[in-house]
């Protein structure tokens, strides 16, 4: 049984004033989808069924490299964060699960558990960090981790990942995320071949430890916090990452690790097709690795990346279950508005995605109808599904509007009293 972080009256309450206008609302979509063909039924219950795992790092205000400005009632530690975590999910009913980041979350897996499940939540990846140092470490991952040049701290790096695979198998995790931060900030410091095979050689290490039933994903990133070169750079590198490691290895993308307009759906499309798509980190970015929240900047990328997945799934491609998680940054929005206002945008994505007739497309593509192609997509995204997606929220027991609800209920005012203001000031981004 879970214990509600906000009290249920709060959400009933909220959803009164609000039910006759959706229900209203949500007749006269279905209206318009029935002329179009489409049963507004099927797509709620789709809807419903879409879940992404929120970062255990995103409940906190992130920073950048210049300051950090710290939020009301910061969560102090990792049992904090599993209680903000569980409002997100209360008031929308589409994020049960956490991702959790190894050193930053490390507590005992049992208290983890037995907390977690308290809340009605599970765990997603795991992430390890060998791109920061942690306290007592005996090897600094200054110059590199997996990568390195010296065995001692490649070893570290490797027991690092193994340590995090060991207490996600304690909490029910069933993948491991790995993203490092090597590369090299001068032309000439690194040897690119060398370094790379370094890495394979490392991964390989890691890969070899990991459960039947597990993933691997690698996560690539094209520069920060090395400048000149990036030993897992894009796609391509990632791939080959994914295909010498071996069948339980696949390719991360975070929508943000790219250069800008970087065409990302047909990075998505390309892996899909060679099986080797394991997953997204949702964010939005106007110039880099801006960290900002889904769909923020570029809706309509999303809803493309959106386009791809749901034509997989029409597809039928075999094996294809993409993890979906949210990394992002909050620094000047309270993070658990953030992350709700970024699980509607996903799904949102999601929804408009599954409104795309996908047989006329197909024709139009065929007769090279370029104008009337583009216009299939644009007719799906022009749709305002949100009574679609407040309708899912609301029969699953969340609101009907979750941010007006959690505004009404007083959380951050009440955490603010619990937990002790944190001072601000150094720089640091999570
Ligand atoms: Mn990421």
């Amino acid at each position: 049984m879970s214990e509600p972080r906000i009290a249920a009256d709060i959400i009933t309450d909220e959803n009164a004033k609000r039910e006759n206008a959706l229900t209203s609302d949500y007749e006269a979509l279905g209206a318009n989808l029935a002329r179009r063909g489409v049963d507004i039924e099927a797509i709620t219950a789709k809807v419903a069924e879409f879940f992404v795992a929120v970062p255990s790092w995103g409940v906190g205000t992130g920073g950048t490299r210049f300051s950090r400005f710290p939020g009301i009632g910061e969560p102090r530690n990792i049992f904090d964060k599993l209680d903000d975590c569980a409002v997100i999910q209360q008031l929308t009913r589409a994020t049960p699960t956490v991702s959790l980041h190894i050193p930053w979350d490390k507590a005992d897996p049992k208290e983890l558990k037995a907390k977690a499940d308290a809340l009605g939540l599970g765990f997603d990846a795991m992430n390890s960090n060998t791109f920061s140092d942690a306290p007592d470490q005996p090897h600094s991952y200054k110059y590199g981790s997996l990568s390195h040049v010296d065995a001692a701290v490649r070893a570290q790096a490797v027991e690092h990942n193994i340590e995090c695979i060991e207490i996600g198998k304690a909490i029910g995790s069933k993948a491991l995320t790995v993203w490092i931060g090597d590369g090299s900030n001068f032309p000439g410091q690194s040897n690119f071949t060398k370094a790379f095979e370094r890495y394979l050689a490392a991964m390989g290490k890691i890969y070899q430890k990991l459960p039947e039933d597990w993933r691997i994903f690698s996560e690539h990133k094209m520069y920060e916090p090395a400048f000149y070169s990036t030993v897992v750079q894009d796609w391509g590198t990632n791939y080959l990452i994914a295909s010498t490691l071996g069948e339980k290895a696949f390719c991360l993308v975070d929508l943000g690790h790219h250069a800008p307009n970087t065409n990302i759906e047909m990075i998505v499309a390309r892996l899909i097709q060679f099986g080797k798509l394991g997953g997204f980190h949702f964010n939005d970015s106007k110039y880099g690795d801006d960290d900002l929240d889904a769909g923020a900047i570029e809706p309509y990328r999303l809803f493309l990346v959106f386009n791809e997945l749901v034509d997989a799934e029409h597809r039928g491609v075999k094996g294809f279950h993409p993890a979906h998680m949210i990394d992002q940054s909050h620094n000047v929005t309270d993070p658990i508005e953030s992350l709700i206002s970024s699980a509607n945008e996903i799904r949102r994505a999601y929804a408009q995605a599954l409104l795309v007739d996908r047989a006329a497309l197909s024709g139009y593509q065929d007769e090279n109808d370029a104008l009337m192609a583009s216009e299939t997509l644009k007719r799906a995204y022009r749709i305002d599904v949100e009574p679609i997606l407040a309708e899912a929220r609301r029969r699953a027991g969340g609101a009907i509007d979750p941010i007006a609800a959690y505004r009404a209920s007083g959380y951050r005012q009440q955490v603010g009293k619990e937990r002790p203001a944190v001072k601000g000031g150094s720089g640091g981004i999570v």
